[in-house]
């Protein structure tokens, strides 16, 4: 039988009142979700709705981000790693991981038959807060007692900026965000969404359909342009607390990345583990082409029961102009050149 995620440590039996203070704050968001908030269709089959600006995909997250931003308290030692979907969550995931566990979880050849990330897909050990951790859907009504984690947490998100818990600023947490230019995002998430409906039975979606549907924002957690904005200026206003990184250059340039994502995160690399190639280790454990040929992310699914292998696909830099035509990058490079005028950002 597989193995139990870790993260499913933090769902410890609750008291009484617990359990009905939890209900209670579900009872709440749902009502807030199903009365006041806008909703329609979403293209993997379930509705979505709109919340504090951005779109969410009702039978992924439940009323999982409401529930988190009344209940999450941040950790000045907590480290977040945020993103827009398919912007290299999955690789930023193991990476990280990789990085902050080295001591315990060595990421050497010889060792890493053993390593977590040959256990378990990377959605597994950084739990997504408003999916996994707070998600009523997945835990019927039980919200995760992260209280009992030790510090540093690590954990991830798909939430805007704006709508993260106010503690999460205040506390000064470290988030690390990741992006990806716009075009590969969006063949990348009509790919995504092609799979899950193919797995739920549904046609797929002509990229027509999905191009107009996410240059309107309507896209996981869109409007994309929006979501990329509010993390690159937090970055340039609090650059000791938010890191922001592009999908491309991380790929093309993985070391001096990984060296940077470890610094910022507190667990910088020393001179000999350097000298001794760990770098160059975790960099090989976390390859696109060493965790996409695992048995794990071949046969497995993580969090609600989304195959794993879901999360790779090709893991290239480029590949939407094998499939938008000149007039949707024309349309596409007009949007992000007016959406981001001004504010410095290029991808
Ligand atoms: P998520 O937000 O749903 O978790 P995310 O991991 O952000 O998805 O995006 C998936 C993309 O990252 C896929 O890109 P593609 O469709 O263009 O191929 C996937 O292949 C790519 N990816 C997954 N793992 C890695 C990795 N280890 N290194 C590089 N790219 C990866």
């Amino acid at each position: 039988m597989a193995p139990n995620p870790p993260y499913k440590i933090c769902f410890v039996p609750k008291s009484r009142e617990e359990e009905e203070e939890d209900e209670k704050i579900y009872k709440r968001c749902k009502e807030i979700v199903a009365t006041t908030l806008p909703t329609t269709k979403g293209r993997s089959g379930k509705p979505i709705y709109q919340y504090q600006g951005f779109w969410y995909d009702s039978g992924v997250h439940g009323v999982g981000p409401l529930a988190l931003q009344e209940h999450f308290k941040a950790r000045p030692s907590d480290i977040l790693l945020a993103s827009i979907p398919k912007c290299g969550t999955t690789c930023l995931k193991s990476l990280a991981f990789a990085v902050m566990n080295r001591k315990s979880h060595p990421p050497s050849v010889q060792l890493q038959q053993q390593h977590p990330l040959h256990i378990f897909n990377s959605h597994d050990l950084v739990p997504r807060m408003e999916w996994i951790l707070y998600n009523n859907n997945l835990n019927g009504d039980r919200i995760s007692n992260l209280d009992i984690l030790p510090s540093p947490r690590l954990f991830s998100t798909h939430m805007p900026y704006t709508s993260l818990p106010q503690s999460v600023a205040l506390s000064g947490s470290r988030i690390v965000y990741i992006c990806r230019n716009t075009k590969d995002n969006l063949i990348s998430w009509w790919h995504f969404i092609n799979k899950i409906r193919s797995n739920n039975s549904l046609e797929p979606i002509k990229l027509e359909e999905a191009f107009e549907m996410f240059c309107k924002g309507k896209s996981s957690l869109g409007p994309f342009w929006e979501h990329v904005l509010g993390y690159w200026k937090a970055s340039l206003e609090r650059p000791q607390n938010v890191l922001f990184l592009k999908y491309g250059e991380m790929v093309a340039e993985p070391a001096l990345h990984l060296i940077r994502i470890a610094e910022f995160i507190g667990c910088s690399f020393s001179l000999m583990e350097e000298k001794q190639g760990v770098v160059d280790q975790i960099i090989k454990l976390c390859s696109f082409e060493n965790l996409s040929n695992l048995e794990v992310n071949k046969t497995g699914t993580c969090g609600i029961g989304i195959p794993n292998n879901a999360f790779f696909r090709q893991g290239k830099v480029g590949d939407s102009a094998n499939y938008l035509t000149s007039e949707m990058l024309e349309q596409l490079d007009q949007i992000t050149k007016q959406k981001w005028h001004g504010s410095g950002l290029t991808l």
